[in-house]
């Protein structure tokens, strides 16, 4: 095996890019290591840095053995830097350098757009591992406690993934960002972290999963996106960090649906026949289908949110400098340049909803967004078919692209899940049939007790069907230290 496929660890910073013999990288990196522990230790999950903790940490870049499982205290998990391994004779994938060699070093015309997206995209790292802090004490076992701090340790690493791509090469520019990204704060009113959803409330686990379902799927079509970047130290980089982005999809995708599984069998075995009638069902100590599928609407539209407007001349700019593709933009059968090509986009305008055909090259953003409701349509299909099993008649769905938007044409919009267009006022009132109410929050909480014995699991939640790693079923995935 190559060298850039096993990891080193000869330095304090796991990583398979020869850091020991890149001495001011490494320096940079080591100066920036202490500001980033007091930021874990203060931002990170609240009460269980004690804690042991069964993580796997990633050892190898070979996708059939990248990881190893281990009981860690995650202050000193070994946090690396790893990109996928080079690929030989790559090319630009897409724009006005189509099918030139991809770029090694940051090309010095699109330094700045480069920067901006490396420090959006690094941002969000560190901001969900801030919107999840506090979630550990109500975890509802060991195992949901354990995939919890095994996304926010690999959303830290993903934080030294884009750290590392600045203090190598943006320079002085770069250690500014550097330090910058440890500085803003999830939800703060001077220093917000940058994009929409990430400065909004995790409040509950329920919110968690609908979180890592969606928006960690946003992160899994923007770092495909980048994948695609004619930069190849980014595109190696992102490649490896949708590895990881596997688990936390599974994680939300498997939370959802075994939330959806008790309710459903406490129901059946309630003999209730209908899943709307709230207050029965909530009597059983289970969250109610419609209280999920305002759950599902809240946090999938603040992930569309995240794609940006549907017409971007900033999305432009980037695909035709090559430094962020389509997704699968090397599987695309075209020319790759979009010079003549249109794509659909709908656009609200005078209270209506109109379909247009624009430049395609402006709807980068709106094709990578229905690239991503497809994607997401998935899961919500295989957590329908667990309520059908059930003899249920109820069928969650994705919400209208207009609904509760708050970026690009239907900002502010009063459209209705449906898509039906209706008053401001009409909106308003109708809010909480919509989203989670203050009550629907209330009673949520309620629910989130720990259970923290092994084996054990919260009454509103199955346990899962196989363990992490193939361990068996009262497998203690923590330690539990409580500082
Ligand atoms: N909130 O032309 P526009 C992840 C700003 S998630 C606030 O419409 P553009 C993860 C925009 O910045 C993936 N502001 O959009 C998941 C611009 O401002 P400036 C994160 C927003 O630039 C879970 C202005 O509006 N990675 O990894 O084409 C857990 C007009 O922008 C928002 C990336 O996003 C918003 N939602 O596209 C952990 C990839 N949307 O510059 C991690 C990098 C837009 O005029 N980022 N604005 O002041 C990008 O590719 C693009 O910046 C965006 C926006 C797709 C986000
Ligand atoms: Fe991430
Ligand atoms: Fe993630």
């Amino acid at each position: 095996m190559s060298d850039t496929i096993n990891v080193s660890y000869d330095t304090q910073i796991p990583n398979n890019v020869g850091l020991s013999s890149d001495r001011r990288v490494l320096k940079a990196l080591e100066k920036w290591h202490p500001g980033y522990l007091d930021w874990w230790k203060g931002q990170g999950p609240d009460g269980f840095q004690e804690s042991l903790v069964y993580l796997r940490t990633a050892v190898s870049v070979d996708p059939k053995g990248w990881a190893k499982f281990d009981y860690v205290r995650m202050p000193e998990y070994r946090w690396g830097i790893l990109l996928a391994p080079q690929v030989e004779g790559r090319i630009i994938p897409c724009g006005e350098h189509y099918g030139e060699p991809a770029w090694q070093e940051v090309p010095g015309e699109y330094r700045s757009m480069l920067r901006r997206l490396v420090v959006i995209q690094g941002d969000t790292e560190p901001a969900s591992v801030e919107q999840q802090r506090f979630l550990g004490k109500t975890a509802p076992s060991l195992y949901d406690m354990r995939n919890l701090f095994q996304v926010n340790v690999e959303e830290a690493r993903h934080l030294w993934a884009m750290v590392y791509i600045l203090q190598k090469y943006f320079g002085r520019d770069g250690r500014e960002e550097s330090a910058e990204l440890l500085q803003r704060r999830s939800g703060s009113d001077e220093k917000p972290r940058m994009l929409g959803a990430f400065n909004e409330e995790t409040p509950d686990w329920l919110s968690f999963f609908m979180f890592t379902y969606f928006t960690d799927r946003d992160g899994k079509m923007q770092l495909e996106s980048l994948a695609q970047s004619g930069f190849d130290p980014l595109s190696r980089t992102c490649r490896f960090m949708l590895t990881e982005e596997a688990h936390h999809m599974f994680v939300g995708e498997t939370g959802v649906g075994r939330t959806i599984q008790k309710t459903c069998e406490r129901m059946r075995e309630a003999g209730i026949d209908d899943p709307t009638d709230i207050g029965r069902v909530r009597d059983l100590g289970v969250i109610d289908l419609p209280t999920i599928q305002k759950k599902l609407n809240l946090h999938y539209t603040l992930s569309l949110d995240l794609f940006g407007s549907e017409v971007s001349t900033n999305a432009a700019n980037a695909f035709n400098a090559g430094i962020k593709g389509r997704y699968r933009e090397n599987k695309i059968d075209d020319d790759h340049r979009l010079r003549d090509a249109t794509y659909p986009v709908s656009e609200f305008t005078d209270g209506k909803i109109v379909v247009k055909e624009v430049p395609a090259l402006t709807a980068i953003n709106m094709r990578l967004r229905d690239d991503y409701s497809r994607d997401a349509l998935g899961g919500v299909k295989r957590w329908n078919a667990i309520i059908k099993k059930h003899g249920f008649d109820f069928e969650l769905t994705l919400p209208h692209e207009g609904f509760h938007r708050q970026i690009g044409t239907y900002t502010g919009a009063p459209i209705t899940p449906e898509g039906e267009v209706i008053t401001p006022e009409e909106w308003a009132a109708r809010r909480d049939e919509w989203l989670p109410s203050k009550e629907d929050g209330d009673f949520i909480a309620s629910l989130m007790k720990p259970c923290w014995e092994a084996g054990k699991y919260a009454d509103w939640i199955a346990p899962p069907r196989v363990g992490i790693d193939n361990k068996p079923g009262d497998f203690e995935y923590v330690q539990l230290h409580m500082a």
